[in-house]
């Protein structure tokens, strides 16, 4: 793919995240073209294709990917569709850009990272958009410019609104947390070597189900790291997270609003979910990938992160069914994600 070029894109999945990645596709990015959609909702799928002025709709993936006017596809199927039709991509030599998680677990997160150093290059961004929140963007500058010195702890606390209903110990690890042990490699620059989950069900009948997640980890170089995922925090939607290093410490503050004071009270105004608290990040992450694509490359998150994230995030949900520590190892990255 040459410079400057429009690049056709094919989107999979037309709902909330797929709907704000159409929007952004087109009236953000302007060098990008959605010229094809997928959706098994009629309804939702010729609501987009209108916004997007997309000429081709597909009630497959596969069909969609194997289209020859769509050079670039974007995945925001639910999760248990991400790896194959990611796989369905790399078999057609189509760069694509995958929403988290990568897959449903490692191992078979681990066959989209076979199938993408088979053909020797990168293809595949996935959607861990906190990259490219300004917030997180500016704590990992500081941690690396090395003027807190040695990184010692990590911690990220994870507040979601309701989802409707009580979700499972592997949901809300594999869809949720998944961000956050992302985010702890990525910020640390550190891999995880142990963890221990400690969670709360949505009722004590439900033990298969998570309402607060607490995870405590350690690192390989010694440094140690805490993350807490409320599944339903009953009052909007936040992130942050807190690096700790040997000479200070540096944090995001996602409460950006006016503070309002009035009536014996002083309040600030919470995002309602991430679509709000991301939306820059979002817009940034979709620039970043079609910029990519003009210089025929794949940068940002890779398969690889989206691997690694599942053997941890695998680790998790064991620590939390058998209540104890679990130690994990983490294998050399290979070439092409270096
Ligand atoms: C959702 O799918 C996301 O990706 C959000 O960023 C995350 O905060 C939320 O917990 C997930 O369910």
């Amino acid at each position: 793919m040459s410079n400057n070029r429009t690049i056709n894109i094919g989107v999979i999945g037309t709902g909330g995240m797929g709907g704000r990645h159409v929007r952004n596709l087109t009236h953000e990015v302007a060098a990008a073209q959605v010229v094809a959609l997928m959706d098994v909702d009629q309804t939702r799928l010729q609501e987009m294709a209108a916004v997007a002025g997309a000429i081709h709709t597909f009630t497959d993936g596969n069909e969609l990917i194997n289209h020859p006017a769509v050079e670039a596809v974007l995945i925001a199927a639910p999760d248990r569709f991400h790896a194959a039709l990611t796989r369905a991509c790399i078999a057609a030599g189509k760069p694509v850009f995958c929403e988290k998680p990568l897959a449903s677990n490692a191992a078979e997160a681990y066959q989209v990272v076979e199938a993408e150093m088979a053909g020797g290059r990168r293809l595949v961004q996935l959607g861990f958009m906190r990259e490219y929140d300004p917030a997180h963007v500016k704590v990992k500058q500081v941690i690396d410019s090395g003027e807190l010195g040695k990184a010692l702890a990590f911690r990220g606390v994870h507040i979601n609104p309701p989802f409707g209903q009580p979700r499972s110990i592997e949901d809300v690890i594999t869809n949720s947390v998944v961000h956050d042990i992302h985010s702890a490699r990525w910020l640390m620059g550190d891999e995880i070597e142990r963890v221990y989950t400690s969670y709360v069900p949505f009722h004590p009948a439900q033990p298969e189900t998570a309402r607060l997640v607490l995870i405590q980890f350690h690192y390989r170089n010694g440094a140690i790291g805490e993350i807490e995922c409320n599944a339903e925090g009953g009052y909007g939607y936040e992130v942050d997270v807190k690096l700790t290093g040997e000479m200070g410490s540096v944090q995001t503050n996602s409460l950006q609003s006016a503070i309002v004071s009035r009536a014996n009270q002083r309040g600030q105004w919470v995002e309602e979910d991430w679509l709000q608290r991301f939306d820059q990040a979002y817009i940034l992450e979709a620039r970043a990938w079609i910029d990519a694509l003009q210089k025929g490359i794949s940068t940002g998150p890779s398969a690889w992160d989206g691997y690694v994230a599942m053997i941890v995030a695998d680790a998790c949900v064991e620590s939390a069914k058998c209540g104890q520590p679990v130690s994990i190892k983490i294998p050399e990255r290979p070439a092409i994600y270096k």
